[in-house]
């Protein structure tokens, strides 16, 4: 008998491609599409993003639940999520990859004063302006684990100046990292361009806040890629307003899909993204996937089993 798998609620790629990659993989997995997942007592590990609270709770036998996403959170907000089945994180080396080159495109895009010319080009002006080096230009990322990391060196490598914060010290090479709550202040000061990364916890609930704004250089730029609820979206317009903060780019939001009459749609000093920074592709994700399933069938402690006291 293969070994059951569901797949339920795949976000931005087909199902399809999921079951391609994964059979060939695994030929050995009897891979079912929720709904049609037959017996759910006989279902070992199910594979998803974000199922609503309650789902996962229905198979009595599960294994080990995967998520599609590398952020957690939202399975860790189910009351009923099975306490003792271990969840696994993705981690898909295709999404430090994706994220480093979003991360790279927003960051040169503010660097090298691309809102500016968008504008002189809304008034037919014909105006060059002198860039900055990188080194001159202060980038700091919050959240230097496996993606925020390769964020982190893909940016000191273009030569900027890049710091990094993290709830306890780690090395990454070419950034000044600054560790834990007491070192938040000395992070932000001056940073120019301020890129969220974190895991969404209750610690960095509301993290990007005027407080937060408020240390950092006037007229700087934010870039929120982890999740809407880091966001006070308020605190947002009110910086902006006031011009502490220049403009955002947001990929995440606390409501999604951003509801049509949301304000940020029309305003010009917000670049919008439908949480796309970075997917998951089956094509780089199976590989790990596979592995785990393996190691797992084989009684071998799983890899990337999130720590669900930490959040992530
Ligand atoms: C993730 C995401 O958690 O895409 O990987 O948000």
């Amino acid at each position: 008998m293969g070994v059951p798998v569901l797949l339920y609620a795949c976000y931005g790629v087909e199902p399809a491609r999921w079951s391609h990659e994964l059979k060939r993989a695994l030929p050995e997995l009897d891979l079912r599409l929720w709904p049609d997942a037959g017996d759910l007592r006989e279902i070992d590990y199910v594979l998803t993003w974000n199922p609503p609270p309650g789902f996962l709770k229905q198979f009595p036998n599960l294994r080990a639940i995967f998520c599609m996403g590398a952020g957690v959170d939202r399975l860790l907000l189910d009351p009923e999520l099975p306490a003792h089945i271990p969840l696994v994180r993705m981690a898909d080396p295709g999404l430090s990859v994706f994220m480093k080159e979003y991360v790279i495109m927003r960051v040169l895009h503010y660097h090298r004063d691309m809102p500016a010319y968008e504008q002189q080009q809304r008034e037919a002006l014909w105006r060059p302006l002198m860039p900055l080096e990188t080194r001159q230009r202060c980038v700091g990322v919050m959240g230097v684990g496996q993606i925020g990391g390769t964020c982190a060196r893909g940016l000191a490598e273009l030569g900027f100046e890049v710091r990094g914060w993290a709830r306890s010290a780690r090395d990454v090479h070419g950034v000044s990292v600054f560790a834990g709550q007491g070192r938040l202040r000395e992070f932000l000061s001056g940073v120019q361009i301020l890129i969220c990364l974190l895991p969404l916890t209750a610690e960095t609930r509301g993290i990007l806040n005027a407080d937060v704004f408020a240390q950092l250089a006037r007229g700087a730029w934010l870039i929120n890629l982890a999740r809407g609820a880091h966001l006070v979206e308020a605190d947002l317009l009110h910086a902006l307003d006031s011009g502490q903060l220049s403009g955002a780019t947001l990929d995440v939001f606390a409501t999604e899909p951003l509801p049509r009459e949301h304000r940020f749609w029309l305003d010009p000093r917000i670049t919008i993204t439908p949480h796309a920074s970075a997917l998951t592709r089956p094509e780089t994700a199976v590989p790990r996937l596979a592995q785990n399933i393996a190691r797992a069938r084989a009684g071998q402690p799983l890899l990337d089993v999130v720590d669900r006291g930490a959040g992530y």
